[in-house]
């Protein structure tokens, strides 16, 4: 890709994969459609033309800082054509556990290994083929777990390490596979290596942070080396006195980032990996793996950009200048297993489509690499995860949770329709080297059928038709289906009255942010409501009553859900459950290849409310997938109404399709 200049014209920018990246981030955070940047008038004007219309606005140093980051990323996706490669978690359903609320054994509130060991065959009767566990390791649980101080240790609250192998057994055995949460962007304050840099910041461990000298005043309340933001509120730098040093902290104030331009660092996460795949691990899910990277001198953010994605200094670290290099290596020396290697202390089980269990398989070359890369688009997210480029296998693409112009915290209706529209355009712009993660759920958002329904989500028939469509498009959607743990029995989000209820750092620090802008302590809770992460890590409902099976003591965050019907022992009893239609979609997806490998053919792509595709299979037959996207009767667009309905909220396929309707059919 040729270097850009001011000379360029705006069509050259879009041309450029971190350009149009870009591009679509600002349109969509701004609510604009992609005619705005793509129309033939914008389209030819030169990159010099914009900058003097609009320099009041953009400020002296965007246009030479985005000129730079694109120089910095010259890479361009390949497409490719012909079948993609076979790869087991190509085919496995994956369920994302969070440990602290899934499943408690000694009753002192929080989940722990043993519980979740006492699930497994919950996991497999629904048909997961490999579950993925949000931290373990030892840590303070400032940040849930997100913060590790030893990863070679489990956290007290989570049991033992011969817990650990009891649960990766447990899996295996199963026919399962289990990955864990690599926390490397940042470590926690209490951990080994960050003690040892503030006891010595010019000493080895110095420099496996980024520690800048300073002189702020007594309460630390002085000027940071550099204009970042935290994710977590405040200014991204934390000054530790006893070491007369700032330290970089982009997320909460115990979790410094690590320095990844030190190859001692770098050589630490390889050991970490290589530790826990001799375990049996079958890979990792990467926590904003993207961030490792940061522009050299860590120099200011442009204040535009800073207002513009709310997190100033994100440019000189979201792509860095060394992201893709450190990726590759981490893969090479970390994830492949070594000739030499001791064989890992066990491997899944074969399991066939009819849950039939066989020997266990030979261990994987190289680990699985799923990458949580927040802000990154399609195009970068191709260069990041396409099978030739050796880096991740799978990146999470998080534009599908929310809606152009809205930030979670937005309170904003989810259309199913804006769903639609992101699968038709991202399926479009990959070829067979690239792999999609589908997901719509985790540990950091809120739930989906309050999104789209908001209170109406109280109404059991609305919720249960709509959590149907949702899991039939992420089972049934080309790619790989993560389930997060609840959103098999539709979920919803908590009626917390304050943030007395609350647990999560992260919805503090917006908090206190909103009253430093000086929002009411109501107003201010009213915005945290919408978009808390403690909306997802409420206790996992297994059965009716008092902690919900959850636990037998006091539940570290209580959940405030009363409703009937939406626990696993009442779904499991009741035929036409979400749960039961989970386990239906994921047995299908299982026995026929079409929804693994197959090519997807969308039908009248872009009419609203209408979304349907055909799953191609290999024999020559296709499967229809049919949804209506809204509470409204809507016209069935495919005239070719033969077929064999083989799942579906109603066995009729006639004109007109009733609110919420989902018909699977096949056509040989
Ligand atoms: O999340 C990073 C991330 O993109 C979101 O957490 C988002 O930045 C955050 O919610 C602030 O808006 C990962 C983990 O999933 C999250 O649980 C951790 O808190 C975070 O990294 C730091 O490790």
């Amino acid at each position: 890709m040729a270097e850009l200049t001011r000379k360029s014209r705006i069509r050259d920018f879009y041309a450029h994969p971190l350009g149009r990246d870009i591009a679509d981030k600002v349109l969509m955070t701004m609510g604009r459609s992609s005619r705005w940047i793509t129309n033939p008038v914008v389209a030819n004007l030169r990159i010099s033309h914009v900058e003097r219309l609009a320099s009041r606005m953009l400020g002296p140093s965007f246009v030479d800082t985005l000129l730079e980051l694109l120089a910095a990323n010259p890479d361009v996706p390949t497409t490719r054509g012909g079948p993609t490669e076979r790869a087991w978690w190509k085919e496995a359903v994956f369920y994302q556990v969070y440990p602290r609320s899934f499943q408690d054994s000694d009753g002192d509130g929080v989940g722990d290994l043993a519980g979740i060991t006492s699930r497994l065959d919950y996991l497999a009767d629904l048909g997961v083929g490999c579950v993925w566990l949000s931290p373990v390791f030892a840590s303070p649980n400032h940040d849930m777990g997100y913060d590790v101080s030893d990863y070679r240790a489990i956290m007290e609250e989570m049991g033992s390490m011969a817990d650990m192998e009891e649960l990766i057994r447990g899996c295996h055995e199963r026919g399962m596979r289990i990955i864990l949460d690599l926390v490397a962007n940042h470590t926690s304050s209490e951990h080994e290596w960050f003690e040892r840099a503030v006891a010595d910041p010019d000493g080895p461990y110095g420099d496996y942070y980024f520690l800048r000298r300073g002189e702020p005043g007594e309460d630390g309340s002085g000027t940071p080396p550099t204009n970042w933001k935290s994710f977590f509120g405040g200014s991204a730098w934390r000054w530790i006195p006893e070491a007369r040093r700032w330290v970089l902290r982009l997320f909460a104030d115990t979790q410094p980032d690590l320095n990844w331009d030190n190859p001692r660092v770098r050589a630490e996460i390889e050991e970490i990996v290589q530790f826990w795949m001799a375990k049996g691990i079958d890979g990792f899910r990467m926590d904003v793996i993207n961030y490792i990277s940061k522009k050299e001198g860590l120099p200011e953010g442009d204040p535009f950009i800073g207002d513009l994605m709310w997190f100033t200094g994100i440019e000189h670290y979201y792509v860095g200048p060394h992201l893709h290099a450190y990726l590759r290596e981490l893969r090479r020396r970390g994830f492949t297993r070594a000739a030499d290697a001791e064989p890992p202390a066990s491997t899944a089980r074969r399991r066939e489509a009819d849950g039939t269990l066989g020997e266990p398989l030979p261990p994987e070359p190289v680990g699985l690499m799923v990458g949580e890369t927040p802000g990154i688009g399609v195009e970068v997210g191709r260069l990041l995860s396409a099978s030739e480029r050796g880096e991740l296998d799978m990146i999470f693409n998080f534009d599908v949770l929310t809606p152009p112009g809205n930030t979670r915290w937005s309170d904003f209706t989810y259309d199913l329709n804006y769903m639609k529209s992101y699968f038709e355009d991202y399926q479009d712009r990959i070829g067979s080297n690239d792999w999609i993660a589908l997901f719509i759920e985790n540990h950091d958002n809120p739930r989906i059928v309050s999104r789209v329904l908001g209170a109406d989500a109280h109404n059991p028939v609305l919720r249960e038709a709509v959590a149907k469509v949702v899991g039939t498009i992420m089972i049934t959607m080309r790619g790989t289906p993560f389930i997060f743990q609840g959103q098999e029995i539709a979920a919803m989000n908590q009626d917390f009255t304050s943030m007395s209820d609350l647990r999560d750092v992260d919805s503090f620090g917006r908090h206190q942010d909103l009253r430093d802008e000086g929002a009411t302590v109501g107003g201010a809770f009213a915005e945290i409501l919408v978009g808390t992460r403690d909306h997802a890590r409420v206790p996992m409902r297994w059965e009716p009553g008092g902690t919900t099976g959850f636990t037998t003591g006091e539940p570290w965050l209580p959940g405030r859900e009363v409703s009937r019907g939406f626990t696993v022992a009442e779904q499991l009893a009741e035929p036409d459950s979400v749960l039961n239609w989970y386990k239906r979609l994921i047995q299908l997806r299982a026995e026929h290849e079409a929804f693994t490998y197959g090519e997807i053919e969308f039908v009248a792509p872009g009419a609203r409310d209408y979304f349907a595709y055909y799953r191609l299979a290999p024999d020559g037959g296709r499967w229809l997938v049919e949804m209506n996207l809204s509470g409204s009767a809507v016209a069935r667009r495919n005239t070719e109404l033969r077929g064999e309905v083989v799942l579906g909220t109603t066995t009729e396929r006639g004109q007109m399709m009733d609110p919420y309707e989902v018909v699977i059919s096949h056509l040989p």
